[in-house]
């Protein structure tokens, strides 16, 4: 059973962040995105979140960039095109190069889409196998030690299983030791965003004794030997983040030892066909592999409950509480912690339903394409 996409909308949102987000390359205080709504001849509608910041300091993409590819290149593969498998579109998109993210905003869509109209659960298509999380928290550097200490606390409080606090050199063994002090048994980790190279090696080093879960991504984006290099030096596992775009960049880690864990986001890697591709790899590759988050608004934040709920994901990803992040979200109901736990949405699609009203108040919301 075929479907044809005949409409597509988009709404173009700002939500602010409850508190400013530092990491290694800048400050955050308000995610843009986008949410890409995909009509099917037959009424449906499938949502996709373009998650893409506005400058190039995570990886390459930017949010104007990615617009312009789905509206000049990606629309034009699928639109009135009889799709009868949502993999399909990622094979579609392969002549687009790189463009991860603009490619994921559109093909999480047409899963959802697909999934609605075969009358299912996106988390049921995705073989989940839980319908409630344990989660983590991702803290960005915070001026004060006190301030840190006390901010972990708060969320060690509400139920969050595992903190990752974000490093760059000159931020890292303090900070990390006055948390590892406080929690010796807390699942804690580091994310560098790239921050450090060689000449760190010692700083590195250092963090060594202090019980890390692991260390995401010390190194550049496209640097997998100088990783390998300092994986061999550390007994605490490296973790790839932005260097992972598809399946071939795992088995360049796994070839040099660059990693032994790799933080898997959907948009990063373009979209659902290619994680499943990666989660089977790193299966079959004893790499451990957990979800990521890019402060996703509660259509992208659903989607990764529905995937983390796999029985891959042992380790708890960055989906916390939209609350952690936002005063408010665009769902009519949005995504919360309850005893400790994220619930999995399981209704149809991916099983959220947006707060119109609220869109259409705040946001820009226009038609591209009609046909
Ligand atoms: O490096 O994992 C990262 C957020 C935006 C971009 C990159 C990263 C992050 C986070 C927070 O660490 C993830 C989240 O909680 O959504
Ligand atoms: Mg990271």
């Amino acid at each position: 059973m075929g479907f044809k996409i005949k409409k597509v909308e988009l709404y173009q949102v700002r939500l602010p962040l409850k508190t400013p987000f530092k990491t290694s390359y800048g400050l955050l205080k308000e995610k843009a995105f986008d949410i890409i709504c995909l009509t099917s001849e037959s009424g449906q509608i499938g949502y996709g979140e373009l998650v893409t910041f506005e400058t190039p300091d995570y990886i390459e993409e930017t949010l104007p960039n990615s617009r312009l590819i789905i509206e000049n290149h990606l629309l034009p593969l699928i639109l009135n095109r009889e799709i009868t498998a949502p993999t399909q579109v990622s094979e579609w998109f392969q002549v687009v190069r790189g463009n991860y993210m603009a490619k994921s905003a559109v093909e999480t869509a047409v899963w959802d889409l697909y999934a609605k109209i075969t009358g299912k659960s996106l988390a049921t298509i995705l073989e989940s196998a839980t319908d409630q999380l344990e989660v983590g928290v991702s803290i960005g550097m915070l001026n004060s030690i006190e301030e840190l200490v006390q901010t972990v606390s708060n969320y060690v409080e509400q139920g969050y299983k595992r903190v990752k606090l974000k490093i760059k050199p000159g931020y890292d063994v303090m900070p990390l030791s006055a948390i590892r002090n406080k929690f010796p048994e807390l699942l804690l980790m580091a994310d560098a965003n790239s921050a450090y190279n060689l000449s760190h090696l010692a700083d590195l080093k250092a963090l060594d004794s202090l019980n890390l879960a692991m260390i995401e991504q010390p190194f550049a984006a496209d640097d997998f030997l100088n990783h390998a290099i300092l994986q061999k030096q550390l007994k605490t596992p490296l973790c790839l983040d932005e260097n992972i775009r598809t399946v071939n960049d795992c088995q360049v880690a796994v070839a040099l030892g660059s990693c032994q864990s790799i933080n898997l986001k959907i948009p990063r890697v373009g979209g659902i066909t290619e994680a499943l591709n990666i989660i089977a790899y790193c299966r079959n590759h004893h790499l451990s592999v957990w979800l990521g988050g890019m402060f996703e608004s509660g259509v992208g934040r659903a989607l990764n409950l529905q995937l983390a709920s796999r029985t891959e994901f042992s380790f708890p990803g960055d989906i916390s509480a939209s609350d952690r992040y936002f005063h408010d979200d665009i769902l009519a109901s949005p995504l919360l912690m309850k005893d400790g736990k994220m619930q999995v949405p399981q209704g149809l699609g991916i099983g959220v339903v947006l707060n119109k009203s609220y869109l259409n108040q705040n946001n820009l919301s226009y038609t591209w394409l009609k046909r």
